[in-house]
């Protein structure tokens, strides 16, 4: 009987926590994923690293990366974005498979050495973009490839978020250039990017050129005291839980905010199709709103996170949208979850993720998107950074 494979993990907040979650599920729910162990957790504060390995199910735990991978068959990347490119180069140098969150690295050139490394390795890298595994985005992608829209003209992506409308809410890494690379656009727009390419990039080829705008409302926050935390997985702001108020804590200092709060951009895809991306933190009401719309010659598409078992299709001669309910023979994961129409969640995402990536580790097969198809989508959104620092439309190289 072959070995389950040693599966090595850094960071345990809130992807940690998704992603744990993930693999603690699929023994249960797909019996035929290679069987993992999860063997060891990294972070730098001891304490909450051993808390969090305790309550994920980590029989390990290691404050140093290297250690981690000295260990293990499979490394999953989940800390914040300026620890991408070390550990991720390192375990795939170290013929260790990789499974990277997104955006790939803060920047380009991190993003292009993550790039090469998993070029040269002959095992998977993977970037997380967890919203290709939905169901609906899959049976949209269907729809598209068999040409039920037509000649693909419009795509219209948004990403919207309000976890720092506040003023006071707490600065973390996420706010810092040097550790996130960006804000809305790598966090949010990221996710976007790669949605849009995966769903119509087939039809209408690559962004040929675009125009950005990037705006930060907020300039500096303030960091509780003790907190602030840039460590490995030992951040204190993971997206939408923000990190808390920071009323009842003592408020050391005030620390800038040096990515964008928002983003918009203007695409002109290779075949004429035009698209728009936005993505904020600021859209007062918006918890995780995530909508993508395709409008084609003979019909149109539009999908939201928030609703994420339907999708709304208009086919030529529709009179109005249809509502298709995503859980029935169409969901490629539908056997094994519930019976049709017992709608699954934002966590199972992560399910299929793993189990997608996990496979591909055991078979020696390819998995997609790759660090290449992460590193194109970097390319997008350093494109639309350089426009809006250069306020004209720019090519994406
Ligand atoms: C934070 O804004 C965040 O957690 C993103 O980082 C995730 O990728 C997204 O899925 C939810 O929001």
């Amino acid at each position: 009987m072959t070995q389950p494979l040693k599966v090595g993990v850094l960071g345990y907040r809130f992807m940690g926590k998704a992603h744990a979650n993930a693999m603690a599920r699929l023994p249960m729910f797909f019996p035929d994923a290679p069987a993992i162990e999860r063997h060891t957790l990294v972070g730098r504060d001891e304490e909450a690293l051993a808390e969090a390995a305790e309550r994920f199910g980590f029989a390990h735990t290691a404050t140093d990366w290297r250690d981690a991978i000295d260990e293990v068959d499979v490394f999953y990347n989940l800390g914040p974005n300026h620890v991408h490119a070390e550990p991720s180069i390192a375990a795939l140098e170290a013929g260790v498979p990789v499974l990277c969150e997104k955006p790939l690295a803060p920047t380009l050139d991190e993003a292009a050495a993550m790039r090469d490394a998993a070029a040269a390795a002959d095992v998977p890298a993977g970037t997380a973009f967890n919203y290709r595994f939905v169901p609906a985005i899959r049976y949209a992608k269907g729809l598209i490839e068999d040409g039920e829209l037509g000649e693909i003209r419009q795509v219209r992506g948004r990403y919207l978020q309000d976890w720092l409308v506040d003023p006071e809410a707490p600065w973390a890494w996420r706010m810092d250039a040097d550790m996130a690379g960006s804000g809305a656009l790598g966090d949010l727009g990221a996710h976007t990017v790669d949605l849009a390419g995966f769903l119509v990039g087939d039809e209408v080829g690559g962004i040929d050129r675009l125009s950005g705008h990037l705006q930060t409302f907020v300039d500096e926050r303030p960091v509780p005291d003790g907190d602030g935390d840039s460590g490995e997985g030992g951040d204190s702001g993971e997206g939408g839980d923000g990190g808390g108020d920071v009323d009842d804590r003592a408020v050391e200092e005030y620390r800038d905010v040096t990515v964008d709060d928002a983003y918009s951009a203007q695409v002109a895809y290779e075949s004429g199709a035009t698209g728009t991306f936005e993505g904020t933190r600021f859209a007062t009401g918006h918890k995780n709103d995530h909508a993508i719309e395709v409008h084609g010659s003979k019909g149109s598409l539009k999908f939201s996170l928030e609703r994420l078992n339907e999708l709304e299709v208009l086919r030529e001669g529709d009179r109005g949208f249809q509502t298709v309910l995503v859980t029935d023979e169409t969901d490629p994961y539908v056997d094994h979850w519930w019976p049709p129409g017992h709608v699954i969640g934002w966590e199972h995402t992560f399910v299929h993720e793993s189990y997608e990536f996990l496979s591909a580790v055991a078979e020696g097969g390819e998995f997609s998107p790759s660090f290449a198809e992460g590193y194109a989508v970097q390319e997008v959104l350093d494109a639309i950074e350089r426009s809006d620092e250069r306020g004209e439309w720019v090519s994406v190289e």
